[in-house]
């Protein structure tokens, strides 16, 4: 289809403003290009103005930047795990006593002892009449007690059968004449009680001791100097008695 009359004058229009346009760019053109290599004289000439290029890729991403300030503090975090059990420590010093506790209760009744009866020794005798033989033991005939008969009544003689420590004592009723006994421990003399015999009265004499025995060690009583001091005396109502017997046994 061919262009109308009114077309074809539009498009000589915009052929004049086009050269226009580029007559009044040339001058400005001429100095941005001084630097460049000169062009060749008349080349340029005639030129007209292309349509704008493309816009170009983009360039590699510039360096990082400088580091900012310092933010302001944060809040607390959480708190952390509970770590391992650390070493024992050094034993502290001693404290000082504390107040004294209460009673506890009493505790359970023990077992039986030892039977004591292997312990036991004693005897208690008297004279059923008076000594008529002086200087050996004086044989006390009435037995009040010779439980474990370890005093001999046929020799009056008291035999220890356990080691430890005895008790003796006499009491001896004196008649018609002196009293001087002796209390014997294997043959020695120990102990001595006297009593001077007076007319028409009754006297009395009496003595003990404590003496440690060994086993088969013998004590016993017997009048001292002879014929004159055995005023030893007894019958139905009066009485010469000698009783001993264990205190302790084995006290060493
Ligand atoms: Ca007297």
């Amino acid at each position: 289809m061919a262009p109308t009359t009114k077309q074809r004058a539009e498009g000589l229009r915009m052929l004049l403003l086009g050269a226009l346009l580029l007559l009044l760019a040339l001058p400005s053109y001429g100095q941005d290009t001084m630097q460049g290599p000169p062009l060749p004289k008349g080349a340029c000439t005639g030129w007209m103005a292309g349509i704008p290029g493309h816009p170009g890729h983009n360039g590699t991403p510039g360096r990082d930047g400088r580091d900012g300030t310092p933010g302001e503090k944060g809040e607390k975090g959480d708190p952390g795990l509970v770590g391992p059990k650390g070493d024992t420590g050094e034993t502290g010093i001693t404290g000082i006593e504390g107040p004294r506790g209460f009673p506890g209760v009493p505790g359970r009744k023990g077992e039986p002892g030892e039977s004591a009866y292997v312990y036991r020794s004693a005897f208690s005798v008297g004279l059923e009449s008076r000594v008529t033989v002086p200087n050996v033991p004086i044989r006390f005939t009435k037995i009040f007690y010779n439980q474990q008969n370890h005093y001999d009544g046929t020799t009056g003689k008291f035999l220890c059968n356990i080691p430890g420590l005895y008790y003796f004592s006499y009491h001896i009723t004196v008649y018609l004449k002196d009293v001087k006994v002796s209390l014997y421990r294997n043959d020695k003399a120990l102990l001595f009680t006297h009593d001077q015999f007076q007319n028409q009265n009754v006297d009395q004499a009496s003595g003990s001791v404590l003496l440690y025995l060994e086993k088969g060690d013998q004590v016993w009583l017997q009048v001292y100097e002879g014929e004159n001091h055995n005023g030893v005396y007894a019958d139905n109502v009066h009485d010469s008695t000698f009783t001993g017997f264990l205190l302790y046994h084995n006290i060493e």
